[in-house]
């Protein structure tokens, strides 16, 4: 298929020839170990692949150190149709970091700003103000009709409201009540790309304490994708594999299932820590935690309407990728 330059990626000619890609977090090396094994090569500085384009399901920078490298290959591929970036809370947090509202404050509170010190000192800030300006650019999420896209949790009712208020589907439209957890739209933004959380009860802060002090030792994440059943224990409600405590709190007021007659539906976000495996028919999470030194994933979309596990493609995290824990965050 001919591409035009300067024409938009028409996203629905390659509906089947689409190789979603999960979070890189600034792990450049891995990105290009799998960027080969899917058959992409670079052509005059251009990672491409010639019948197939990307979808980058967000969270580029932090962690991994490095971003600029990580954001100019996927600039680059954004700029020439061979690929889409969606945005990701991580850039979306640094944009807040960076913005101030109406009231002259910060639209993220600055004692947030440790999750960010390994993106801050990759460039300087003339740098950094550009990458920002692109943050704002990037899409909050992807809907091709029988195939959708997504950094963290999809919620029709959330999605629609943000089709209506955020016309160009980015934070161009709104920047601070994207920030504004007191509001509908900002409640959407921000369940769409953290995904829902529940607020954990002391005791089981206690239990956490002694594993996880890198960790938002505050919130857990909860499975939405899975089939909670009535009374979950933490085990069986969120990621906290360790927690086989009861949730006394009623958690489905926090979020609503993904029905299984629903599109498919790609996601990143949950740095899964297992082998990367098929999560259910419709439902695909391509995020294997490159952060945590286990795998980069993507997954090879070929138009199927019942996603396969042979479909998944990953690498494993290459050493040469220097990650660097995220300073302790302090909680406001
Ligand atoms: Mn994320």
């Amino acid at each position: 298929m001919e591409r035009t330059i300067n024409q938009s990626l028409d996203l629905f000619t390659y509906i089947d020839k689409i190789d979603v890609i999960g979070d890189i977090h600034g792990c450049y090396h891995t990105l290009v170990d799998l960027l080969h094994v899917l058959g992409y090569k670079c052509v005059s500085g251009i990672w491409q692949h010639p019948h197939r384009i990307a979808v980058f399901i967000g969270d580029y920078i932090d962690r991994g150190i490095y971003i600029p490298q990580v954001l100019d290959l996927i600039k680059k591929m954004v700029d020439n149709q061979h690929a889409i970036a969606l945005l990701g809370n991580h850039e979306m947090n640094l944009v807040g970091i960076y913005s101030t509202g109406i009231d002259g404050q910060p639209l993220r509170s600055h004692k947030k700003i440790g999750q960010h010190h390994v993106t801050i000192k990759s460039m300087d800030k003339r740098d950094l103000l550009h990458w920002l300006e692109w943050f704002k650019q990037l899409p909050f999420f992807l809907d091709l009709g029988k195939v959708r896209f997504v950094h963290a949790a999809w919620r029709d009712d959330y999605i629609d409201l943000i089709k209506r208020e955020y016309p160009t589907n980015s934070l161009k439209d709104n920047l601070s009540v994207a920030f504004d957890k007191h509001t509908k739209i900002g409640q959407a933004i921000r369940y769409i790309l953290k995904g829902p959380e529940l607020v954990l009860p002391p005791e089981v802060i206690k239990i956490l304490d002694k594993k996880h002090s890198e960790y938002n030792l505050h919130e857990a994440r909860i499975r939405w994708w899975d089939k909670i059943p009535v009374n979950p224990t933490y085990r069986q409600a969120t990621l906290l594999a360790e927690v086989d405590k009861k949730v006394e709190q009623d958690i489905k007021k926090l979020y609503k299932p993904y029905p299984e007659d629903a599109p498919i539906l790609f996601f990143g976000h949950y740095s899964m820590t297992k082998y990367p495996h098929l999560l259910r028919h419709n439902v695909q999470c391509v995020d294997f935690g490159v952060y945590k030194k286990n795998y980069l994933a993507a997954y090879r979309y070929n138009g199927e309407d019942t996603l396969t596990q042979e479909n998944i493609v990953f690498v494993p995290y290459n050493k040469q990728d220097v990650v660097i824990p995220s300073l302790r965050q302090s909680h406001v």
